[in-house]
């Protein structure tokens, strides 16, 4: 009997190319005008009426699309928008053709400047539920218990362009925008808990020497160049955040498999007044991933939208990403300290062993964006939108911050008015006296938009503490002298970097090694390789001799004694095991593959919430005995960095588009008998980037052509798929088979 394709199987499910879903209706063209598609929930805002007093939507949704007419931004209906308005055919354009101009116009000022910084994401809706666990130290509503609050998340990298690739070596943003019943609150994190610099000021400088240089532009999204390292040694207070870049941190797998950050202390207030500093983390319910550094790289080329695409993909097949909100908790006192370390350095962490990541709330991301430019891109974010019960403190980042954000926007967006973007919407009531200003589309009525007045009857009236208004926490601020200084307690750049380095397994500390050794080679200066040796020296001198090795300069000793840190195992990303839900398994096939035990083994991925890509000489149905098979994938446009793991059911021939007849002799020649190249190289990739692999029906012999090993660490080989798959599964719920990195220079002192 044929086993189900994703053609049968799946109906009334939403439809994604590699995934369960119905198949799409077949593409007609249209005869009949209609109306729009039916606008989804983002696509609603308030109900709205014109100047004139005509109410525009009577459901109440504003819609961009409305009838079933092309029309002019006046609506007024068109006949015709394919040719310039001419005097005779042959003729020339006249001056007159409004209709031309106003399309060409409106056209020319479709882009808006990118962000300055985190200029490319991909964002998402969804909905975040307390636990009601933050009650005793946070009065804010949406922290209470079950209390659903509607989210937008936006996950980003930090330098890169619009158009940059998404798997760089970077930070990532990841800015929450909660539509409370009490106002918007911004929780505008990173996927790194510490920042590059202690003060605001300092901002452009480090953005300036990390974005490309001004000369040539390059590198792209890069900081492996000179004037990054240049700035980073210089700038020994960096030197954490770099080291978190410099490890797997700084390419993860997937937003979704990623941790984010408040990364500055805040002040929460509870219904009496009292007060808690805390630091604010997300924890993935899918666990922490990354990529390894060769696979980043070349899904940058093969597919620069990788996590874009995996995020919208999950969230469109139903597989919705989840994160726990949890908060670190230290007590309000004067110092604002917690065990010597001091609270308002961005530039520092507090193991979790010493202080317990508590749970308070569910974020769940449930929709995609109708439409990339109204919401992912004119989203703006701004860590000053607070509500009642979240306060700020006194880092000296975060103060800058709150200055910036609201700036950037102003050129951005356009004018003071981008609250009023739909995205941007509060959903608590708005009644403020900001009035007119570039872009205002609201109609407000009254004379008086001051206070106190007479003429509006006084409206609008204060709240009080008691009705819910927003009262900073009445923080004494000491007497001083004004001075453009830090605190000594800011002025330790190593033993928290150390603690981190301590921290990693033997493997991680190598890909930091590695990391560390290929940035800077990038760069052209050795003055500024020697000046980052002699920083790598006072954190970790294995650190600093396994970088030098590979740059081939002497390793610097140490400029003081090494600080004597407790590791915190909580920030290795190894020793754990974690759900495989969403984890994409390739399965190597040909029409020779035993095509009804392949069909229901992707049963059983699909049934445990995996996701299987058969991966076939060609596009379309396999047709052999058992079959048929729908390919998801082909020889020609799969890639060993998509899949987690690697399934081989049988010994796949050659493509029918197999590359030219030289490179083929060459790839047999070499060992590879009949097997298809490019099904070596995917085979031969995917063990080194330690995935593990599973064969049957032949597919040893294809692990062997690939030069692998039949048996060993993640090699799973047997008869039975099935059984093959249960140990697949097995293993990757520890992400990676990390035995079969090689091991290498971690020693450290
Ligand atoms: Fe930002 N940052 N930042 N930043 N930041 C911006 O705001 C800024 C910092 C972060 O998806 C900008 O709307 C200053 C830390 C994220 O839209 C800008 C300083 C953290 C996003 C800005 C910092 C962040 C931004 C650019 C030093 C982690 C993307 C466009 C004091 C806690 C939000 C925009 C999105 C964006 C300024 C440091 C996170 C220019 C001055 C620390 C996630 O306003």
């Amino acid at each position: 009997m044929p086993g189900p394709t994703h053609d049968d199987q799946h109906d009334g499910e939403p439809f994604i190319p590699g995934r369960p879903g119905p198949k799409p209706p077949p593409l007609e063209e249209p005869t009949e005008p209609r109306e729009p598609l039916p606008p989804k929930k983002d696509q609603s805002g308030p109900e709205v009426y014109t100047a004139t007093g005509e109410h525009l939507d009577a459901d109440p949704t504003v819609r961009a699309q409305k009838g079933s007419r092309l029309t002019n931004a006046q609506g007024t209906r068109l006949y015709d928008t394919d040719h310039s308005l001419k005097a005779g055919e042959r003729g020339p354009v006249l001056l007159q053709d409004h209709h031309l101009r106003e399309k060409i116009t409106h056209f020319d000022h479709e882009r808006i400047p990118e962000r300055v910084v985190h200029a490319r994401g991909a964002a998402a809706h969804g909905v975040f539920r307390g636990y009601g666990t933050a009650s005793q130290v946070c009065k804010a509503a949406f922290l209470g218990k079950d209390v659903e609050t509607p989210v937008f998340v936006r996950f980003s990298t930090v330098l890169g362009n619009r158009g940059s690739a998404d798997t760089v070596r970077d930070t990532r943003g990841f800015a929450t925008k909660f539509y409370t019943s009490e106002g918007v609150f911004d929780l505008v994190g990173n996927n790194i808990p510490v920042f590059f610099i202690q003060d605001a000021i300092k901002f452009p400088d480090v953005v300036h020497a990390a974005k490309p240089h001004p000369d040539r532009e390059i590198p792209q999204a890069q900081s492996a160049h000179d004037t990054f390292w240049d700035f980073v040694s210089l700038h020994t207070e960096a030197t954490h955040h770099t080291l978190w870049n410099m490890s797997d941190r700084g390419i993860p797998r997937s937003f979704r498999t990623m941790e984010g950050f408040g990364v500055h202390t805040f002040r929460l207030v509870d219904a009496e007044g009292g007060t808690t500093l805390v630091k604010f983390h997300w924890k993935p319910k899918l666990g922490v991933h990354s990529m390894v550094w060769e696979e980043a790289q070349i899904t940058g080329g093969m597919d620069p939208d990788f996590h874009r695409r995996d995020l919208a993909d999950a969230i469109e097949a139903g597989a919705f990403p989840e994160w726990e909100l949890g908060i670190q908790t230290f007590p309000d006192t004067p110092e604002q300290t917690f065990r010597g370390i001091d609270l308002l350095d961005p530039t520092k962490i507090v193991p979790e062993e010493w202080a317990p990541v508590q749970p308070i709330g569910l974020l769940a991301l449930t929709a995609n964006p109708s439409n990339f430019f109204a919401e992912t891109e004119q989203v703006a974010f701004h860590p000053g939108h607070l509500v009642p019960g979240v306060d700020i403190t006194d880092d000296p980042l975060l103060a800058g911050r709150l200055f910036s954000y609201i700036d950037t926007q102003i050129t951005r967006l356009g004018g003071p008015n981008f609250a009023q973007i739909p995205v941007n919407r509060t959903h608590a009531p708005v009644n403020d006296m900001l009035r007119d200003g570039l872009h205002q589309s609201g109609v407000h009525s009254g004379v008086a938009p001051y206070q106190p007045n007479s003429l509006d009857g006084g409206c609008p009236f204060f709240a009080g503490a008691g009705e819910g208004a927003y009262v900073e926490t009445p923080v004494t601020v000491e007497r001083a002298s004004k001075v453009r200084e830090s605190p000594a307690s800011f002025a330790d750049h190593t033993s928290h970097p150390r603690r981190f380095y301590l921290s990693l397994s033997a493997v991680e500390r190598e890909h930091v090694i590695a990391a560390y050794t290929f940035e800077l080679s990038k760069c052209y200066e050795d003055a500024i390789k020697q000046r980052n040796l002699r920083v790598l020296a006072d954190i970790d001198p294995g650190l600093c001799a396994g970088v030098a090795a590979g740059l081939g300069l002497p390793a610097p000793e140490p400029s003081a004694p090494l600080a004597d840190v407790e590791p915190s195992p909580a920030l290795s990303q190894l020793g754990h095991t974690w759900p495989t839900d969403g984890r994409v398994l390739g399965i190597i096939a040909d029409e020779n593959s035993d095509l009804a035990a392949l069909s229901s083994l992707r049963s059983t991925v699909l049934d445990s919430g995996m996701v299987p890509l058969v991966i076939a000489p060609h596009g379309g149905e396999l047709t052999g005995s058992g079959g048929p098979v729908v390919a998801q994938r082909t020889f020609a446009n799969a890639r060993s960095v998509e899949f987690d793991a690697v399934l081989i059911a049988g010994a796949p021939g050659m493509g029918a588009d197999a590359y030219g007849a030289r490179d083929v002799k060459a790839a047999q020649s070499a060992g590879g008998g009949n097997v298809d190249p490019r099904v070596l190289l995917l085979v031969s990739e995917a063990y080194r980037h330690a995935k593990a692999l599973g064969a049957w029906g032949g597919g040893a012999d294809v692990l062997a052509a690939a030069g692998c090993p039949q048996s060993g660490a993640g090699i799973v080989v047997a008869d039975d798929p099935q059984a093959v798959l249960a140990q697949v599964t097995e293993l990757l719920g520890a992400h990676r088979v990390w035995d079969r990195f090689p091991p290498g220079n971690t020693v450290s002192s």
